[in-house]
């Protein structure tokens, strides 16, 4: 009889293996992830439920956000909160359910090393109609001296996360993080509740046909993204245009199709919304930790995403991200205005 063969490594067994890439102390990285694999565990078994365990729907209130807040949302932000507060490794979190930092003053989390940044439940208004949402998280060393983190420590430009990642709970569940070292995707097998690699070393492809942009705006846009938008509408051959256009209201859902099929996510600023609407700390920063591990660009249509210094917890910024050629050609449009505004 055939031996049973593995086929796959769990994310554990994965982690213990690469530990070496994690600069730090051993087993820290391992604690870190264990923390966020059981939020995530336990946060698809909900979303994936949601029709059926009363979790659908508004909670009654709105966000630091102004945004409506869904009864996952909260759910999904106490397992996160939970699951990390529990493992030492981490003395304070910053998310986008809470107005400020939460520090964790317990025994052992008080000497934590890391604080984290995160959105638990990204899209959540699409739980409602059945559509992908996701979960995204930003590491980072804490670097104030003292027992736990400040503000300061939140406020690291994007370039300095130890590691950033994000779990997508769509037609399967994915956790896709790096470390610094390349990206890789591990895949939810919900028979045995554990990630096993499914993705190894995800690289972006260098250009693509997608973009993915949300048009309703299109009057509010700036003149470059206007002009962007209609490069991709044009017949040429040469370029495989007219290109498609791909938008599904969940940034973690869009950015992931892109990371497998190449293409480009763009939030500008719009009239209304002058910054853009994504969150520098724990929307854009670890998806372009991401990308640019994976080969690819983020940008706010001029600067690179990772060297902005944040000010604040909440800030937003307006987001250029995925195949490098693409978000070069939509940059290239942006400059032409910026130029002709100077
Ligand atoms: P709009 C979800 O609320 C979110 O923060 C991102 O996941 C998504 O890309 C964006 O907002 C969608 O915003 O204005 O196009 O509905």
């Amino acid at each position: 009889m055939e031996s049973f063969k593995r086929s796959y490594i769990s994310l554990g067994e994965f982690i213990i293996e690469r530990q070496t890439d994690f600069k730090y102390a051993k087993g820290e990285l391992s604690r870190l992830f264990s923390a966020i694999s059981l939020a995530a565990r336990i946060i698809n078994r909900e979303v994936k439920r949601a029709g059926l365990n009363n979790i659908l729907g508004d909670f009654g209130s709105t966000n630091v956000q102004g945004e409506e807040v869904k009864k996952l949302d909260i759910f999904s932000n106490e397992q996160f909160i939970h699951a990390l507060k529990e493992r030492g490794e981490v003395c304070a979190i910053a998310s986008e359910e809470n107005e400020g930092m939460i520090e964790f003053n317990g025994e052992f989390s008080k000497t934590g090393k890391y604080i984290v940044a995160f959105d638990p439940l990204d899209g959540s208004s699409n739980i409602d109609v059945n559509v992908s949402v996701g979960s995204i998280f930003s590491i980072y060393r804490k670097t104030t001296e003292g027992d736990c983190a400040t503000l300061d420590d939140f406020m690291q430009a994007g370039v300095e996360q130890v590691a950033a990642g994000y779990v997508i709970y769509g037609s399967s569940t994915m956790l896709v993080y790096s470390t610094g070292n390349g990206v890789n995707g591990f895949t939810l097998d919900p028979s045995i509740g554990a990630f096993f690699l499914s993705h190894p070393n995800m690289q972006i492809p260098k250009t693509g046909k997608i973009y993915s942009i949300n048009e309703g705006n299109y009057v509010h846009f700036p003149q470059g993204v206007k002009d962007y938008i209609k490069y991709c509408q044009a017949e040429d051959m040469a370029t495989s245009r007219p290109y498609s256009s791909r938008y599904i209201g969940s940034a973690v859902a869009d950015f992931h199709r892109n990371m497998l099929k190449g293409g480009i996510f763009i939030y500008p600023s719009t009239a209304n919304a002058p910054k853009g609407k994504l969150r520098l700390l724990y929307e854009c920063n670890p998806l372009a930790f991401l990308v640019e591990q994976a080969g690819g660009k983020a940008s706010d249509g001029f600067n690179r995403i990772l060297d902005i210094k944040p000010t604040s917890l909440h800030q937003r910024t307006p987001l250029f991200i995925g195949s490098p050629d693409m978000v070069e050609q939509a940059e290239a449009f942006m400059q032409k205005y910026a130029e002709a505004a100077v």
